[in-house]
Order: C-alpha cells, then structure tokens, then sequence
C-alpha cells in the first residue's frame, strides 16, 4: 500500500544511467542506504528489451523486496503485471489508467503530471502521486521539455491540496527544502544518485534535509 512518505529519496534508474557499473550493485548501496522507493526505467539510448530487461527487472525486483522498498516499473504494464512489481509509473502519453487500474488494485500507480492542463485531462482519482517536472534542466531524458523550477510544484501543489506530488528532474540535495516549501512531498532522481561517487552519503545528504522541518 502507499504511503507518501514513500516520496522521499525516490530513486529511478535504468542500465543505460550507469554505464560503466551493473545496475544491481548501484540498486543495492542504494537500498542499503536508505532510498524509500525504486523505480525501474530501463529507457532511451543503450536501454535493454525484451528478456534482457525482463531478467534485470527480476533480479531488481528482489533486490528491493530484500530491503523491503517498494519496486515500480516504468511504463511497460505489461512487464510490470507479469513479475508483480509493487506499481507503474505512466506518462501522459502512455495508455490510458482505467485501462489497467484494475491490475493495480492495492498496488502503486504513479503519473506523470506537468502542469494544470495535464492534470486536467488526468484520472487524478485513480493515481496515487503524481510526478512533476522538470524542476531544472536534466540530462537523463531528452524529451524533457522546459524546465519550470519550483514554481511547477506550486501551481499544482495550489491546485490540489492533496495529491502526493514527487519532483523530478536535475534534482541535488540542495532542492530538498525548497521543494517541501513549494508543496512537493518528496524528490526523486536519476543522476544524482546513478552518477554519484558515493551513494551513502548522497542518499543520507537526501534524508539529511527532510530532518530539519
Ligand atoms: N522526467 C522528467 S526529468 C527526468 C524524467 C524521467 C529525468 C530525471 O533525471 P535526473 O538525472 O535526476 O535529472
Ligand atoms: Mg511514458
């Protein structure tokens, strides 16, 4: 079941962020050091298909239910269905959530959600928390869009007063109290934790900020 708190240190990752690592040995220190959910986006340049991601989904699946943190898969539903990942995380432009919600019944379902167009034309009462951004510039997607800083969490945050809200995009520690402010209940990150030379203490700088509020 969800649980906002979940948001917190959200980190997302595929093969293709840690190209010179095995992504089960990043997803470990990771866990180890305290992220509160996963999620798998094996995506873009470089990204494995078919039983190759399979396989590595599987093997991060259990990973995470070692350490008992919830494990999403990114946008493939069907992929998500037959390991029994803990949820998805759709798009805009990804099928519709009627469609599978079914599938996901005490299950995680994450959204991606720009701004108030998009949350507009969005089944907000089917989705668990929604993913807003990019807060900065990235360089882990290359579709990203304009970035809107923090004023893109406020303006949905003012909109809707509930909804869990999770910010991404070009994410540092640094962000951590800002966007609390702005009204997001967390972050989540590629970079900052994939390309980090030291994922203990970037993963604990994370949790370091929500304990000043
Ligand atoms: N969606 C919007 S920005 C982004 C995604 C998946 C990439 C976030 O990666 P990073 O490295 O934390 O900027
Ligand atoms: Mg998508």
């Amino acid at each position: 079941m969800f649980n906002p708190n979940m948001l917190k240190v959200y980190f997302i990752a595929g093969s293709q962020d840690v190209p010179n690592h095995d992504l089960n040995e990043v997803v470990e220190e990771a866990l180890k050091t305290g992220i509160t959910m996963f999620q798998f986006r094996e995506k873009g340049p470089n990204s494995k298909t078919g039983i190759e991601k399979e396989n590595l989904a599987k093997s991060l699946l259990s990973l995470c239910r070692r350490y008992d943190i919830p494990f999403i898969v990114n946008d493939d539903v069907s992929l998500a269905i037959k390991i029994n990942a803990d949820g998805i995380h759709v798009g805009q432009d990804d099928r519709k959530i009627s469609s599978f919600k079914d599938d996901f019944q005490n299950k995680i379902i994450g959204l991606s959600v720009a701004n108030i167009e998009e949350y507009n034309q969005s089944e907000i009462e089917n989705v668990d928390y929604i993913g807003t951004g990019p807060i900065h510039s990235t360089i882990s997607k290359q579709d990203a869009g304009v970035h809107g800083g923090y004023k893109l969490v406020e303006t949905l945050r003012q909109y809707d007063n509930v909804i869990p809200i999770v910010a991404i995009g070009g994410i540092t520690e640094q962000d951590v109290m800002p966007l609390i402010d702005a009204g997001a209940n967390g972050v989540s990150v590629i970079s900052a934790i994939a390309q980090s030379e030291n994922i203990e203490q970037t993963v604990k700088g994370f949790h370091k900020h929500y304990k000043k509020f």
